[in-house]
Order: structure tokens, then C-alpha cells, then sequence
């Protein structure tokens, strides 16, 4: 089974209890990103600003904890429109990993980006409802529409994004 089925499965690098941290790592939403060929820069919520801008309305953040919260309508740039931003057209690579600055993460492959689910992109998030989203509330967050039964890909406070 390749990652693309197995969409739930959580980066066994990054074991995740089910328990959400409630409190942002750092006052500070940039993160770093590391492309193909492990060149890499830091980038700011302006830089997401100039891209792009996707929104996804009725999002569910479906916690096995505390309850399912929503509908809202997220808004940012997608994680597939990010990456060709950063990288050259003819890079080679097949999946990215996402992760928090308090080590939680996630793995999402090139499939799932090139074809999204219907119920719409993997998203870097900076809107919530319209406005900004603040830190608390995961700035910069990725969204992944397609995640149902569980929010273990809606990763806060986005820290480091890796091409592979
Ligand atoms: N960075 C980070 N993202 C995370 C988590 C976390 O602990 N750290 N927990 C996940 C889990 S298990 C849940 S249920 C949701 C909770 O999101 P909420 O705090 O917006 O309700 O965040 C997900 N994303
Ligand atoms: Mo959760």
C-alpha cells in the first residue's frame, strides 16, 4: 500500500497522541522550507499572501478528543500552488512533509496534491471565516478537506515544510 491510500496514517516518525496542544510553540508564524535539493528559506505569511488565494468552505477540525467544531471556511494558498512557487518546473519530487513546531506532523504525496479530493485542496491556511486567522488558532495551519474522521492532518503552527 503506498502513502496515497492510506491517507490517515500519521507520520510514524512524529507519534501524535490524540490529545491537541492547545498553545502556539512560538508567537512567530514563519516557517522554513526545504526543497528538492535541500536548498531552503524562510518564509513569512506576506509571502502566502502574494500567491494565490484559495478558500474552502465548510471545513470540519473533526477532534476524537474534544468534539468536532465548524463549519468554517478556510482561506490560503494551496499546498500544491506554494510548492511550484518555490521550486524550479523541472524538480523532481513525490511527497512533502509538514510539520509543527511542537513536532507534530504530517506526510502528504504529490498524488493527493495533483489530484484533490473533492471536497477540495490541501491548503496553507492564514484565513479563518474572512479574517486572519490568529496564532492560537494555528497560523500558518494546513487543511486537508478531504480528512473526515479525524483532524491528526490539520497540522497548527506550520514550522518546517520539506520536499522530497
Ligand atoms: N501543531 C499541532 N497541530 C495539531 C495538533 C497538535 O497537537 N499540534 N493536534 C491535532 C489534533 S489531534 C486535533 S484534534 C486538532 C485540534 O484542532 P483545534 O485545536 O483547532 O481544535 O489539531 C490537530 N493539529
Ligand atoms: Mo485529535
Amino acid at each position: 500500500m503506498s502513502p496515497a491510500d492510506t491517507p490517515h496514517v500519521h507520520d510514524p516518525l512524529q507519534p501524535h497522541a490524540h490529545d491537541p496542544n492547545p498553545e502556539p510553540p512560538s508567537p512567530d508564524p514563519s516557517f522554513v522550507f526545504i526543497g528538492p535539493n535541500e536548498e531552503d528559506a524562510r518564509i513569512t505569511v506576506a509571502d502566502l499572501q502574494r500567491l494565490p488565494l484559495t478558500s474552502i468552505p465548510n471545513c470540519y477540525i473533526v477532534s476524537t478528543g474534544h468534539g468536532t467544531s465548524g463549519p468554517f471556511t478556510f482561506g490560503g494558498v494551496t499546498l500544491l500552488d506554494f510548492i511550484q512557487s518555490q521550486i524550479p518546473p523541472t524538480a523532481q519530487w513525490s511527497q512533502v512533509e509538514v510539520i509543527s513546531a511542537d513536532g507534530f506532523g504530517n506526510r502528504v504525496s504529490i498524488e493527493e496534491l495533483l489530484e484533490p479530493d473533492p471536497a477540495g485542496p490541501t491548503l496553507l491556511s492564514y484565513m479563518m471565516d474572512g479574517q486572519a486567522m490568529t496564532r492560537q488558532q494555528g497560523l500558518i495551519r494546513m487543511i486537508v478537506p478531504s480528512e473526515k474522521d479525524d483532524a491528526l492532518r490539520q497540522v497548527k503552527w506550520v514550522g518546517k515544510i520539506v520536499v522530497k
